[in-house]
């Protein structure tokens, strides 16, 4: 057993100091320590030899290969610096090459308006506020005024999540929330998620409103129509708008506000429904009514509100002709903002 110990412990020798490279030294050291190596033979054989025989020889054997370890891991060493050396002398480095580029996304363009709404409308005073996407039918409709038999009701075209319950058809039950909770004045904005059931060019069924709400003691109309104004100004600069007489049942008297077709320059196309024109908020003075259903009384206070569809302020800023796309996340429309 000695004489093959000897031999074994030479031929691992040899081919651990004749290994030209890391890999090659890997598999000598596979072959010379590892689980079908002869070292390992060799172990197995301790059993058949005489038992007093046993300690001496199971001693040498470990002896042989705790060095033969130390040579491999001195070897590794010595081989990996060379190799790192060589690696360094004949690899150059071009700093002068472009980079890797990493994709970077940009904010959607609708979260864009978003913001650009918001800070126009937060450099005269405006609060940002959060509303929720389900409310009950109370907040939704009854609050605001739209009794359960009022006509009003088709035209929200609402989801129902059950009798009571609906995906809020616009931001202006964020009104009620506020104006339960606080005392006046207000004068906040709300943007967020709406939904109907509608679709075409210029409806999409999930859409964003920015709502808009002032109360005070007094407050006239022609505040509203100063506070939008400044507003499309800022927006659009030159471009002709209109307030149009209208009717919401929770202001009074209401108004809705076009912004002249940049598609046709108001010559009439697809997009504005060949009229010239695209509407884009409805505002209103708050309705007593509505301001009864808040425990307000409504001979001390008055106040404006407006609703902003967000989607169509896009699209008139950037001249984009279908509202689905906004929603399509195809990245050669994205990239463009
Ligand atoms: C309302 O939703 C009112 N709550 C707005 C309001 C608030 C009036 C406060 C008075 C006081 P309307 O349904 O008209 O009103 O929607 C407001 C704006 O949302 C519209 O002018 C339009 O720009 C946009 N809009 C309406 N329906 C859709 C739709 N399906 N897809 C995209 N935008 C829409």
């Amino acid at each position: 057993m000695k004489t093959q110990l000897e031999s074994i412990q030479k031929f691992s020798h040899d081919s651990i100091l004749g290994a030209k490279t890391s890999i090659d030294l890997d598999l000598v050291k596979s072959r010379t320590l590892g689980k079908s190596s002869d070292f390992n033979g060799l172990m197995k054989m301790l059993a058949t030899i005489p038992k007093e025989e046993r300690p001496e020889m199971g001693k040498l054997i470990n002896t042989v290969k705790n060095e033969l370890e130390i040579l491999i891991n001195k070897k590794q060493k010595d081989l990996l610096k060379s190799e790192r050396e060589s690696s360094l002398a004949t690899q150059k480095i071009d700093s002068s090459l472009p980079g890797v580029e990493f994709p970077v996304g940009t904010k959607h363009p609708i979260t864009q308006t978003i913001e650009r709404i918001t800070e126009i409308l937060g450099r005269i005073g405006f609060d940002t506020k959060e509303g929720t996407e389900i409310e009950t039918d109370f907040y939704n409709f009854e609050a605001l005024n739209i009794k359960e038999d009022h006509p009003a009701r088709d035209m929200h075209d609402t989801f129902y999540l059950n009798t009571d319950h609906v995906l809020r058809t616009h931001t202006s039950p964020a009104q009620i929330h506020e104006m339960e909770s606080n005392s006046p004045p207000i004068k906040i904005i709300v943007p967020g998620q709406v939904f109907r059931c509608d679709s075409d060019v210029t409806h999409s069924p999930v859409f964003h409103q920015i709502e808009g709400l002032y109360v005070n003691k007094k407050v006239s109309f022609a505040e509203l129509k100063g506070t939008l104004s400044f507003f499309i100004n800022e927006l659009f600069g030159t471009t002709p708008i209109r307030f149009r007489p209208s009717y919401f049942p929770f202001t009074e008297p209401s108004s809705e506000i076009d912004v002249q077709c940049v598609m046709c320059q108001g010559k009439g196309c697809n997009v504005c429904g060949h009229t010239g024109w695209l509407e884009i908020l409805g505002a209103g003075m708050v309705n007593r009514e509505v301001f009864k259903s808040v425990g307000y009384n409504p001979d001390e206070v008055q106040g404006f509100a407006f609703g902003v569809g967000v989607e169509r302020i896009a699209m008139l800023m950037h001249g984009i002709n279908d509202i689905r796309l906004f929603y399509e996340n195809d990245r050669r429309f994205l990239e463009q903002f």
